[in-house]
């Protein structure tokens, strides 16, 4: 089924069973029904994705090429009239919580541990219930079942905030199109307290089978584009966690866009209070990515700001500029790297759009290949957000003749790959498992088709009902 509309598609148990299979589907029938006493009323899917390029730049309003992947969050759910959440999870791992719904808070510890897991949860339903015209009517029984590896840029996190953001509006009779589900679902996940761009979201809700997706924003749409035919793409999990809430690292980077392009703003004459998103700043400055990237050059100087810098440039106060230009998580920082976050987020949207252009017009793996590859070396130098597992990776597959990258936030996480055909594919994901996976101590050779495996695009969030 390919589902172009903007409406959620809807459909039965038994489709439910032939993308999720029927194992999983019965062990989550069952753990529901154990717990609760009654059967679910309906399901939701919501698979994670892949990143193929165009890597922290959403949140610099730049478009991204993103496809879905096998893996999702899927939950059982059924309205509850006792006005309570009573949120369970299939693994045990992820502790239950019930919680009224007149009181959902999203709890975000400070002191570096990530989050507890229902807090995702929650973010969504707060997100809902934000929107709801008369507050939310009833609570709700689930049960999470997910496969996506946490942590490690597939985007775990928002595929569990999207299925509750939508199981939320459908318990409250609130129906909302794929677009709209999207964007409240980038804005509440936010309160986890990463500053995402709402690639995730999107691309959560609006993935079609068979090809990725070229999201833009402002407005959020999502252009199907067909990837080669002879394209495999392999991803790889270094099983190096990283937890984006747990650390500042995510939202500094956000901020150094942020503060770069008010520096390019000011530097315009133009009022740079209104602007801190590049591709903004580049509209009003109606030029060209590559124009863009040459004023950047020119006005971002330094290897290094200090505070006193920006205060400087910008003419603001100490308090305008911890309070209005930084997060509550980046407030300590004292040195920020403008020129060289800059120099990644234009020159990773000019590959993005160069990608997009080889993959429809012609079939030139190779091409692909090296722009994912030039995406690398500079997430790695000019935006530091690889990890030594990660390059390990990379390096390996160059070995082998084949190009990667990490793809999602990083710092630990996934690659993703490009082969020229199965049989390729193949060879290299034993070669990944020989050189790579074979002495590592969390390699668990039984887990080996969700921590190294060719991926096809597939469907975005889709609601199943149980009609027993
Ligand atoms: P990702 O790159 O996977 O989105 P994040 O660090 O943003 O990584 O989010 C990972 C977090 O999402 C986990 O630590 C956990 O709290 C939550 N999570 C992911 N998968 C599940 C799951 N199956 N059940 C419960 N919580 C999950
Ligand atoms: P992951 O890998 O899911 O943490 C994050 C952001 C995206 C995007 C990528 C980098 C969230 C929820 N997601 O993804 O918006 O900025 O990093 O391209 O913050």
């Amino acid at each position: 089924m390919t589902d172009t509309s903007n409406d959620i598609s809807v459909g039965s148990l038994t489709e439910l069973q032939n993308i999720n299979n029927v194992q999983r589907t019965n062990k989550l029938c069952d753990a529901f029904q154990k717990t609760f006493n009654c059967e679910p009323k309906f399901f939701v899917n919501v698979p994670g994705r892949v990143n193929l390029i165009g890597e922290h730049i959403d949140y610099c309003g730049y478009p991204v090429l993103p496809m879905a992947i096998e893996q999702s969050i899927l939950l059982a759910v059924a309205p509850s009239e006792d006005r309570y959440l009573h949120i369970t999870n299939t693994n045990e791992r992820y502790k239950p919580l019930k919680c009224p719904i007149d009181n959902i808070i999203v709890q975000v510890p400070e002191n570096g541990t990530p989050p507890e897991w229902y807090n995702y949860f929650l973010c969504g339903v707060k997100g809902i219930y934000d929107e709801l015209p008369n507050g939310p009517q009833w609570g709700m029984l689930v049960t999470v079942s997910g496969n996506i590896p946490p942590a490690a840029g597939l985007s775990s996190s928002s595929a569990l905030v999207s299925a509750a953001t939508l199981c939320t509006s459908f318990v409250n009779k609130f129906s909302l199109n794929k677009t709209t589900l999207a964007d409240i679902s980038a804005k509440c996940e936010r309160y986890i307290g990463t500053q995402g761009g709402g690639m995730d979201q999107a691309i959560a809700f609006l993935a079609i089978e068979g090809c990725a997706q070229y999201i833009e924003w402002e407005p959020l749409t999502a252009t199907s584009t067909a990837l080669p035919s002879n394209a495999f793409f392999v991803i790889a999990n270094s099983l190096t966690k990283a937890n984006k809430a747990a650390t500042s690292d995510f939202n500094q980077r956000v901020i150094e866009c942020r503060l770069a392009c008010r520096i390019l703003a000011k530097s315009a004459n133009l009022p740079w209070r209104e602007l801190e998103r590049f591709s903004t700043l580049q509209k009003r400055l109606q030029c060209s990515l590559t124009d863009f990237e040459r004023f950047a050059d020119r006005i971002l100087t330094r290897d290094l700001y200090s505070r006193d810098d920006i205060i400087n440039f910008l003419e603001v106060d100490e308090n305008e500029f911890e309070n209005q230009l930084l997060t509550p998580n980046t407030k300590h920082l004292e040195k920020f790297k403008l020129r060289q976050r800059a120099m990644h987020v234009i020159q990773e949207s000019i590959r993005v759009t160069r990608f997009r252009e080889v993959a429809t017009k012609s079939n030139n793996i190779e091409e692909l290949g090296k722009l994912m590859r030039e995406s690398h070396l500079s997430l790695n130098e000019l935006y530091e957000c690889s990890h030594e597992n990660l390059n390990r990776l990379v390096d390996i597959s160059d070995r082998f003749n084949i190009s990667a990258r990490l793809t999602g936030a990083g710092w630990g996480g996934c690659i993703v790959a490009i082969c020229d055909s199965l049989e390729t594919s193949s060879k290299y994901i034993a070669e990944l498992k020989e050189k790579y996976f074979k002495n590592l101590p969390d390699y668990d050779e039984n887990e080996a088709d969700n921590i190294v495996f060719v991926t096809n695009p597939q469907r975005g969030a889709t609601i199943y009902l149980n009609a027993q």
